[in-house]
């Protein structure tokens, strides 16, 4: 169950000018556990500096029987204030809404860390402005103690808010030293990337490899469901490793951004990106979320080979072909080099999943045989564990004081191996293919 705002009735408004960020909102309430009551749009191009909607449009608001006003658009910290001291009323933004979401989600340490940085940083400007309107109201009793204690606090907020960016620094950093491990142990890595809601958990748990014991990744018709990167083994596929990562959303506010593109960190430094698209979209959208997604993954500096997968094919409404000419139609100038093939699936149902799997093994390199023998003698076993770590196939026999292997391998590591092998006295033979 999603914890929410404590009291849930909530009415969304908007003025003309924002009417397009609506339907979004409506499903990021849903996500965060807002139950929207009444919606009120006016008919305003510009917003009132004060009040977001006009005076007397926000004075019937606040009559209204809810516990929350939500507005579609963010709002300054005056504005904030001001809404909620004519309503008595607890008065949301979008970012508000979308850390209230966050905040119900984040499941790993890291999360819960960037998530309280991203909060107090809300709260910063928003609590200076309360402070200030209030002491211009002279409410007695408001931040009793005075100027000293309000210094005082902020700089409490300030110190807690570079200790958690420490911590935060070190556990990317372990996370970057985990990656490198990783690498050098021969996986290749293959992150999953997309908007929120895309089913990038969903295709996660398709392409995994699984036991019974395992937990699959939560899956949810809601934004945000997973906050966190989660990696694991691709099936069919020789040393790849598979992370899910958080979605993207339009306009996150840089800040707030910041904090998350660490954990995109895993995308830009894969090898090969899983784009995933939700094909069930209306198709402007659909082209929209496809460039901006281009865009991050640009911004971010990617490495890797971008494969588009269209998602949710089962439940969309052009063709196959349709819906590859929109995607190759969409994309910038400057990346069609960096496109590899368009892969359409139902990650629900099962379908096409079979192919990512060929076509990402498709990306890997070629691998060569190759024959070792090898005296044996004391702390050889490092050197063999190491070996097998970089095997595809692998006999080992033990004949006349040498261990016989022949196996297949990448044409890096066959190289790799073929020295330290001579180094220890023994003979490597790589067979033509
Ligand atoms: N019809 C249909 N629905 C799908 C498909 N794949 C995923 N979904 C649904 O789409 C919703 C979102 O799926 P998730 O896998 O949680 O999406 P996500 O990209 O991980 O979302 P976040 O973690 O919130 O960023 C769920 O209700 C899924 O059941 C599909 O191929 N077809
Ligand atoms: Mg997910």
């Amino acid at each position: 169950m999603e914890p929410g705002p404590a009291g849930k009735r909530t009415a969304l408004i908007w003025i003309s000018r924002d009417k397009h960020l609506v339907p979004e909102m409506q499903e990021l309430c849903s996500s965060a556990g807002y139950e929207i009551i009444e919606e009120i749009g006016q008919g305003k191009r510009e917003a009132d500096p004060r009040y977001y909607l006009g005076p007397g449009k926000i004075e019937e608001v606040g009559e209204l029987d809810v516990d929350n006003i939500v507005t579609v658009a963010d709002l300054t910290p005056s504005q904030l204030f001001n809404i909620s001291h004519k309503t008595s009323k607890k008065v949301s933004d979008r970012t508000r809404v979308i850390l209230d979401l966050f905040q119900n989600r984040a499941n790993s340490p890291e999360a819960r860390m960037q998530v309280e940085i991203a909060d107090l940083r809300y709260q910063l400007p928003v609590l200076r402005e309360y402070i200030h309107q209030g002491k211009l109201s002279e409410r007695p009793g408001f931040m009793a103690g005075g100027e000293y204690k309000i210094d005082y606090y902020f700089d409490m907020i300030k110190k807690r808010i570079s200790q958690l960016k420490g911590k935060v620094e070190g556990e990317r950093k372990r996370r970057g030293r985990k990656r490198a491990l990783r690498r050098r142990r021969g996986a290749h890595l293959v992150s999953i990337a997309g908007y929120t809601n895309a089913g990038k958990s969903t295709l996660l748990n398709q392409i995994i490899e699984t036991n019974r014991e395992d937990k699959l990744t939560d899956v949810g018709g809601r934004m945000f469901t997973t906050i966190s990167t989660t990696t694991r083994k691709m099936k069919g596929s020789r040393g790849c490793l598979v992370s899910d990562t958080v979605g993207f959303i339009r306009d996150l506010p840089p800040w707030l951004l910041e904090g998350f593109m660490s954990t995109l960190e895993e995308i830009f430094e894969a090898d090969i990106v899983l784009l995933v698209l939700d094909a069930s979209e209306d198709q402007e959208l659909l082209k929209r979320k496809l460039k901006d997604s281009l865009s991050i993954l640009l911004k971010g500096g990617t490495e890797g080979e971008i494969i588009i997968v269209p998602n949710k094919i089962d439940s969309m409404d052009n063709d196959i072909d349709e819906l590859r000419e929109l995607i190759l139609d969409s994309v910038p100038d400057g990346f069609e080099g960096r496109i590899g093939p368009i892969v359409p699936i139902s990650a629900l149902e099962g379908l096409g999943i079979q192919d990512i799997i060929e076509i990402v093994n498709s990306t890997l390199p070629p691998l060569v045989e190759i024959e070792f023998e090898i005296p044996y003698e004391n702390n050889i076993e490092s050197l063999i564990i190491d070996l097998r770590q970089h095997v595809n196939d692998i006999t080992e026999e033990f004949r006349d004081g040498e261990i016989h292997i022949k196996c297949s391998m990448e044409d890096r590591w066959a190289g790799h191996f073929k020295k330290k092998v001579e180094s220890r006295g023994g003979e490597a033979r790589i067979l033509d293919p």
